[in-house]
């Protein structure tokens, strides 16, 4: 069962449901914030008692799981690739992520607000500014309003290695811009990931009908827990419609490999879901999401 979010094919009303067997069935909502506000117990109650309208999944477009005052943030610097390929991308101020990798408190960022993130199928954008681009694949925790996880997706955290390696200061334009931010087609509830600890990740970057790059990780290479991750990110902070955490990368492509306008970047973490999106460069390309706040149907195609 994934919680999606869709609207009806050429439909604007945007609706609520749960995808069980290849079929939508609405929940009667309109936002995954208002599923957020509910403990644990009480969605998990909800979701195995739908009985709403039912749609094939053919006849749908579903969009990313995170709308309202939902927040995407992530983690950095939580397996040893992720350390050593940044100690190797930022020369004199490589000892900044050796630091992190050890100690106490995590490296935790604000990734994207709701509105700015691109779902499965949709294109991600790398900067026109940036030399060196790639994709992270990331398992993401879905955090309800109580500070309780209460399911996975799947996050694409794609970022510029080149603006980064330059300076770490400059890590919120390395990460944070116009379509930089993908999540996964729908949300995996808790009670049905057995081990989220355990959960293999598959990254394939697909160029001119090849396999540009490919690789495969394991989340029981992350350093942190997943409630450490989310205690630090709740310490000091708020998130009254719940919140997205993506726990950070281990795949992380050999410098000088950069993705390129026209790959399809393919990623899957089997048991929570998957996120397939071509890659465009630049704002203007991105600029239906902007459109999209106020008409869903300004969506682009979806690869
Ligand atoms: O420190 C930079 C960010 C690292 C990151 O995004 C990751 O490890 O996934
Ligand atoms: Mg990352």
């Amino acid at each position: 069962m994934h919680i999606v979010r869709f609207v009806v094919n050429g439909g604007q009303q945007i609706k609520v449901g749960i995808l069980v067997d290849q079929q939508v069935i609405e929940f009667g909502i309109e936002s995954i914030s208002e599923l957020m506000h509910l403990p644990l117990d009480e969605l998990r109650a909800r979701c195995e008692s739908v009985e709403g309208r039912r749609h094939d999944l053919g006849m749908v477009r579903l969009l990313p799981p995170v709308d309202g005052l939902m927040e995407v943030w992530a983690a950095g610097v939580t397996y040893k690739s992720s350390q050593l390929e940044r100690m190797r991308e930022s020369r004199e101020s490589a000892s900044v992520y050796d630091r992190v990798y050890t100690a106490e408190r995590p490296e935790l960022f604000v990734k994207s607000s709701a509105w700015r993130v691109v779902g499965d199928g949709e294109p991600i954008a790398i900067r026109e500014d940036s030399a060196i681009n790639v994709p992270e694949p990331e398992l993401a925790l879905v955090v309800n309003a109580h500070g309780e996880i209460v399911g996975y997706s799947v996050c694409n955290d794609v970022s510029s290695r080149s603006i980064e390696g330059e300076n770490p200061l400059y890590l919120p334009q390395a990460k944070v811009y116009l379509a930089s931010c993908a999540v996964g087609f729908g949300i995996r509830p808790l009670w049905e990931v057995p081990d989220p600890r355990s959960l293999q990740i598959s990254l394939k970057i697909r160029r001119d009908g090849a396999t540009a790059w490919e690789g495969a990780a394991n989340t029981d290479g992350l350093h942190r827990d997943l409630d450490e991750l989310v205690g630090y990110l709740l310490f000091a902070n708020r998130f009254p419609d719940g919140v997205v955490l993506s726990t950070g990368t281990s795949l992380v492509p050999a410098l000088p490999f950069s993705l390129a306008v026209g790959d399809l970047v393919e990623i899957e973490i089997p048991g929570v879901g998957s996120l397939v999106n071509p890659v465009v460069s630049g704002r203007a390309a991105s600029q239906w999401l902007v459109e999209a706040i106020a008409d869903v149907r300004r969506r682009p195609a979806t690869a």
